[in-house]
């Protein structure tokens, strides 16, 4: 039988690789995207030709919303991808952060109870709830599991962790199917650009465009013809470094000493699936194991377009720098892999070239 599920963030980057996937799947999706003075639905556009695409207005703060949605379309599952997701923003707009990324959880919780208990619920859970630890002290090893104590060091962290606690335990007194998943950091060409791995693939892009358009004027040696632009094309020898950077802005970033295991959202939004599959409800860290710095991305990000000395194009931006930082973040997801058979498909250097590539190809 037809499976309905309702997805709530659908118009962020993973609510778009989750319907992907959910339709592949033959299931009837409902998107619910927020009222807007201008479209915000380009990165599911693609997907509202598809008879087994809705979109419906909704808003996670606003129950009665809530409520016409599951009564109208009476879901099997409810996908909660629903956040303010930036953690810089959380700091000066930290109400709004909760309204939305905790009390929206709630809201969601309190409908699937009173409407219908046996829907099967999804909670977006963050490797940022565990801030500033890890779990060296219990396990001798420097990751992040389920086991690990959590220590929000943000606005965002905290209301995530709310929305975690309130999964976990609508689960134990009201018996839902409700999962959580705490998903580490997750790029794609469809990532926000103020976060900063888009950040750093938009300006790669931006800058080789700007190297390509002027290589009569700062480009030294000889003159190639940029217009079969690939990746592999190696521009270091022929960029005057000094010119360059003196005419092309700098890209402006705080805290470059931070490591986040980063994985690839389209490898992520199928965990999101398989929990939802399994007989019983649970709480799975998902990520890929291994940890680089923002400099480490910064370096293979301008590797990609063959600049090897990334740092003469990047400066400090003080109002990047946030007032507390999570450190180190690295996640073992060995639970997810036993039982859900989940694991990371994608590379580091793959999703750093996936993203690079995207840029460019969108700058032609
Ligand atoms: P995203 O691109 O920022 O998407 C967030 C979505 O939430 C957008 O569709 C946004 O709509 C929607 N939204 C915001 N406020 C809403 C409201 N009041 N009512 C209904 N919808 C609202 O985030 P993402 O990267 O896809 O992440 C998806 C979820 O996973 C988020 O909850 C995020 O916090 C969590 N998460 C993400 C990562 C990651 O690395 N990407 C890691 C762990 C957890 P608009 O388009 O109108 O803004
Ligand atoms: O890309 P970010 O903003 O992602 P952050 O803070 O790790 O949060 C993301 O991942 C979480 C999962 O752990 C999600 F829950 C959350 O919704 C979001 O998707 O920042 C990554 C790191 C931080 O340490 C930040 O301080 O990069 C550092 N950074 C340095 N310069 C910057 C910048 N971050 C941003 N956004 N912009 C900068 O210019």
């Amino acid at each position: 039988m037809t499976k309905t599920a309702v997805i709530f963030g659908v118009s962020g980057q993973d609510g778009s690789y989750l319907s992907e996937l959910l339709l592949e799947k033959d299931y009837k999706v409902v998107g619910v995207i927020r009222r807007s003075s201008s479209p915000i639905t380009s990165r599911i556009d693609h997907l509202t030709s598809d008879s087994n695409m809705t979109v419906v207005e909704g808003d996670v703060t606003d129950l009665s919303s809530i409520y016409s949605i599951i009564e109208n379309h009476e879901p099997d599952e409810i996908y909660n991808l629903a956040a303010q997701s930036h953690v810089g923003t959380s700091f000066s707009q930290p109400l709004l952060t909760w309204d939305v990324t905790a009390m929206g959880c709630l809201n969601l919780l309190e409908a699937i109870v009173r409407v219908n208990p046996g829907i099967r619920f999804y909670q977006a859970s963050s490797s940022e709830m565990f801030g500033d630890s890890f779990s060296e002290h219990y396990t001798k090893g420097k990751f992040q599991n389920e086991d690990t104590p959590f220590n929000p060091q943000s606005p965002y962290a905290i209301a995530k962790l709310a929305a975690h606690n309130a999964t976990e335990l609508y689960r134990k007194i009201h018996g839902l199917h409700a999962s959580s998943g705490i998903l580490f950091n997750h790029e794609s060409e469809r990532r926000g650009e103020k976060f900063v791995t888009r950040k750093i693939s938009r300006y790669v892009a931006d800058l080789y465009k700007f190297l390509s358009d002027h290589n009569h004027d700062i480009l030294t040696g000889e003159i190639i013809d940029y217009s079969s632009t690939h990746i592999a094309l190696d521009v270091s020898k022929f960029i005057d470094t000094k010119a360059s950077c003196s005419i092309f802005p700098k890209l402006g970033l705080g805290n470059l000493s931070a490591c986040r295991d980063w994985g690839y959202a389209k490898d992520y939004v199928e965990a999101m699936w398989l929990m939802l599959q399994e007989d019983n409800p649970e709480t799975y860290v998902i990520s890929t194991g291994k940890t680089y710095s923002v400099k480490d991305f910064l370096s293979a990000a301008f590797q990609a377009v063959g600049i090897v000395d990334y740092q003469v194009y990047v400066t400090a931006d003080l109002s990047q720098f946030r007032p507390s930082e999570v450190p180190y973040l690295k996640g073992d997801s060995s639970k997810a892999k036993d039982r859900l058979g989940w694991e990371p498909r994608t590379s580091f250097q793959e999703l750093v070239n996936i993203m690079v590539q995207s840029d460019l190809e969108r700058k032609q």
